[in-house]
C-alpha cells in the first residue's frame, strides 16, 4: 500500500516506470523474492497475467515485443524461475525481439554466498541478452529501467535482464521518474539511397528478402508499393511470412525450411539481392550456402537496424544502417536513371503453383487440406501462433499471411511457443481471432499455459497435429540411421479430454472432411479449445513419407 510520506518504495518506483514507458501487460510467475513488486501491482492498472511456468511467461512477453516493437515485460523469481525463463530469453535473442525481464534476487547483504536460489545472472545469461544488470541502488531504478527499454527496443532489438534484490525493493526513496523511452528509427542517408538507386537501375533480375524485426504495417505496405511499381519479386525468410502480403502479385515465396526449388533457383539467379531487416541466418541462407561468405557472389544490399550486424557474416556491396520502417519510407519517391523492372509476375506464378493445392498424403486427415481451409476461411487479421516441429511446414507452405503481425512463431525454432504466444495475443487483442497450431510434442512443452487461457477466459483454438512422435527428429533419424527408431515415439494423452479437464472445449478429428465442423464448434464454444488432428505418422512432410525417406537412405548406404 502506498504510504503518505511522499516517498515511494523502490518497487513502486519500478512499477511507475513501467507505466511511463507505455507498458500495459505484465506476465509473471510469483516469487517471494519480489513480493514488494507484486504488492505494487495491486495498486496499478497494469494487466497482470499470472502463468504456470516461467518459460510461458517469458514467451508471452516476447510475443508482445514481436508484434508491437515495444519491449514485452515479464517478472520471474530467482534461480529456478530465471532458469526456466531462459527458454524465452533465447527466443528474444535469436528473433531480435524487444524484451525486459525482471528477476527477484537475494538480499544484497547475502550476495555471493550462493544464498537460497542465488544465481549470477550475468554469467548465466551470458551472450544471450543485450544487457544483464542488477539494481543495487534504489535511487537508480528510473535510470536503469529507462536504459533497459532503450537497449531492448533499439538497434537490433533483444532481451534485457534486470535482477532486483528483495531488500532493495522495499527501501523508500524520493526518486525522480524518467521520461518515456523513445523508439529510434535509424534512417538511410541520401548517399546510401543514391547508390541503392544506381545498383537497382543496373539490375535485370533483382529480388528482395525480408526478415528480422523493427517492421510495421506501414513498412510492409511501403515495400509492397515499391515492389509493384518496379515489378520486383519479394520473398520472406523463415517465420517472417507476415512481413509481406502473400496474396500480393509480387510475392515470390518463403525462403525457409523445405522451400520451393524454383524459388531457390530464382534467388541464386538474381543479379541484385536486397536483404531488408534480417540477418539471413542459417535457415533462410539454406545452411549458409546461398551466398558466398564474406563477399556474396551477387551484388548484395543489406539493410539492418543493428550496426554490429552489418558485415558480421556478409560483407555487402552496399550495407545500409536503417530500420526496415525507415528504409521503406525512403523508397517512396526514389528516382532512377533507368527504371528497374523485375520478374515478379513469373515469381508469383511459381509461388501460387507451389502452394495452391494440398499434396496427396497418407492417412484420413490431410493437414495440407486443413491449412487450405483455414487460408480460405480465416479473416486477413487472424493471428496464427505456433512453435516448432515438422507440422509447421504445412503452415509455411499452404497458409497465406496478409497482415504484419499475423504470424507469431519463433524463428529460433523453439518448441512450446504456440500456446503462450496465443495467450499473449488474446490478452493484447481481446476481439482478435487467434489460432494456435502445435505438434503433439510441441504442445506439451508449454501446454500448462492452457490453464492460463482458461483462467483469463481467452477463447482461442489450438489445433494439435498429433502424429504420436517427435516427428522432425524421427525424420532426421530415418535419413541418417534408417530404421533405427530411438527416443522419438510418444504415447499421448487424450488431448480433447485434457482440454475439458482444464475447463476448455475439446474435439478430435479423424477425417479431413470433419475438420470444418469441429473447428466451428470449437469457436462457437466460447472457450479455450483444442482440436486434435489424428495424423498418420507416415505423412512426415508435405511431399515425403517416412517409408520413402528410409528406403532412400538405405539405398544410398547400399543396404
Ligand atoms: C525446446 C526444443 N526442444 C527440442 C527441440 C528439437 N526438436 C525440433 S522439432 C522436434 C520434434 C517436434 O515434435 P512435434 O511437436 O510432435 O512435431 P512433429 O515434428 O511431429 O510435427 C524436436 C524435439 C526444439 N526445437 N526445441
Ligand atoms: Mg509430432
Amino acid at each position: 500500500m502506498r504510504a503518505k510520506d511522499n516517498l515511494r518504495s523502490a518497487a513502486e518506483v519500478l512499477v511507475d516506470q513501467l507505466r511511463i514507458h507505455g507498458v500495459k501487460h505484465v506476465f509473471c510467475v510469483p516469487g517471494e523474492s519480489y513480493l514488494a513488486v507484486l504488492d505494487a501491482f495491486h495498486d496499478s492498472d497494469l494487466a497482470i497475467t499470472v502463468c504456470r511456468q516461467e518459460a510461458g511467461a517469458c514467451m508471452m512477453a516476447e510475443a508482445i515485443g514481436k508484434v508491437t516493437g515495444r519491449p514485452g515485460v515479464c517478472f520471474v523469481t530467482r534461480g529456478p524461475g530465471a532458469t526456466n525463463a531462459s527458454h524465452g530469453i533465447h527466443i528474444a535473442r535469436q528473433d531480435s525481439s524487444p524484451l525486459v525481464m525482471f528477476v527477484g534476487q537475494v538480499a544484497r547483504d547475502m550476495r555471493e554466498r550462493e544464498a537460497f536460489q542465488e544465481v549470477d545472472y550475468g554469467a548465466f545469461f551470458g551472450s544471450m541478452t543485450k544487457w544483464t544488470t542488477e539494481i543495487s541502488d534504489p535511487a537508480r531504478v528510473p535510470e536503469i529501467v529507462s536504459r533497459a527499454f532503450y537497449t531492448a527496443a533499439n538497434g537490433r532489438p533483444g532481451p534485457v535482464v534486470i535482477s532486483i534484490p528483495e531488500d532493495m525493493l522495499v527501501e523508500r526513496i524520493a526518486a525522480v521518474d524518467a521520461p518515456p523511452f523513445a523508439l529510434v528509427e535509424t534512417s538511410p542517408g541520401p548517399a546510401d539511397m543514391a547508390k541503392f538507386a544506381a545498383m537497382l537501375s543496373a539490375a535485370r533480375a533483382p529480388i528482395m528478402l525480408l526478415g528480422g524485426s523493427r517492421w510495421s504495417q506501414a513498412a510492409a505496405d511501403g515495400i509492397a508499393r515499391f515492389a509493384q511499381k518496379y515489378s520486383i519479386p519479394v520473398c520472406t525468410t523463415f517465420r517472417r511470412g507476415h512481413l509481406f502480403d502473400q496474396t500480393h502479385p509480387c510475392y515470390a515465396g518463403d525462403v525457409g525450411i523445405g522451400p520451393n526449388p524454383k524459388l531457390i533457383a530464382r534467388v541464386k539467379a538474381a543479379d541484385l539481392v536486397i536483404v531488408i531487416g534480417g540477418r539471413l541466418g542459417e535457415l533462410p541462407s539454406q545452411g549458409y550456402t546461398l551466398f558466398d561468405i564474406p563477399r556474396p557472389q551477387t551484388p548484395f544490399v543489406h539493410v539492418h537496424p543493428g550496426a554490429e550486424e552489418l558485415g558480421r557474416v556478409y560483407s555487402a556491396h552496399l550495407p545500409i544502417h536503417a530500420t526496415p520502417t525507415a528504409f521503406a519510407a525512403a523508397l517512396e519517391g526514389l528516382t532512377f536513371s533507368r527504371a528497374p523492372a523485375g520478374e515478379a509476375k513469373a515469381a508469383h506464378a511459381d509461388y501460387v503453383e507451389w502452394t495452391q493445392k494440398p499434396t496427396e498424403q497418407p492417412g484420413a486427415v490431410n493437414f495440407g487440406a486443413v491449412m487450405v481451409w483455414l487460408r480460405d476461411n480465416l479473416p486477413a487479421d487472424a493471428i496464427l501462433c505456433n512453435g516448432a516441429g515438422n507440422y509447421a511446414a504445412w503452415i509455411h507452405r499452404f497458409f497465406r499471411f496478409r497482415r504484419f503481425g499475423s504470424h507469431v512463431a519463433p524463428a529460433s525454432g523453439s518448441m512450446g511457443y504456440g500456446v503462450p504466444a496465443a495467450v499473449a495475443m488474446k490478452r493484447l487483442y481481446p476481439e482478435g481471432q487467434i489460432v494456435c497450431l502445435a505438434g503433439d510434442g510441441d504442445f506439451l512443452m508449454n501446454g500448462q499455459e492452457f490453464a492460463t487461457a482458461v483462467q483469463y477466459d481467452l477463447p482461442f483454438t489450438t489445433i494439435i497435429v498429433d502424429n504420436g512422435m517427435y516427428g522432425t527428429i524421427r525424420m532426421h533419424q530415418e535419413r541418417e540411421y534408417p530404421g533405427r527408431i530411438s527416443a522419438t515415439e510418444l504415447r499421448n494423452p487424450d488431448f480433447p479430454a485434457y482440454a475439458r479437464a482444464f475447463g476448455g472445449f475439446g474435439v478430435s478429428v479423424e477425417r479431413t472432411e470433419d475438420f470444418p465442423a469441429a473447428f466451428k464448434a470449437a469457436q462457437a464454444s466460447g472457450k479455450p479449445a483444442i482440436v486434435r488432428l489424428a495424423i498418420d505418422p507416415e505423412a512426415i512432410t508435405p511431399v515425403m513419407t517416412l517409408a520413402k525417406i528410409r528406403a532412400k537412405s538405405l539405398a544410398e548406404q547400399g543396404r
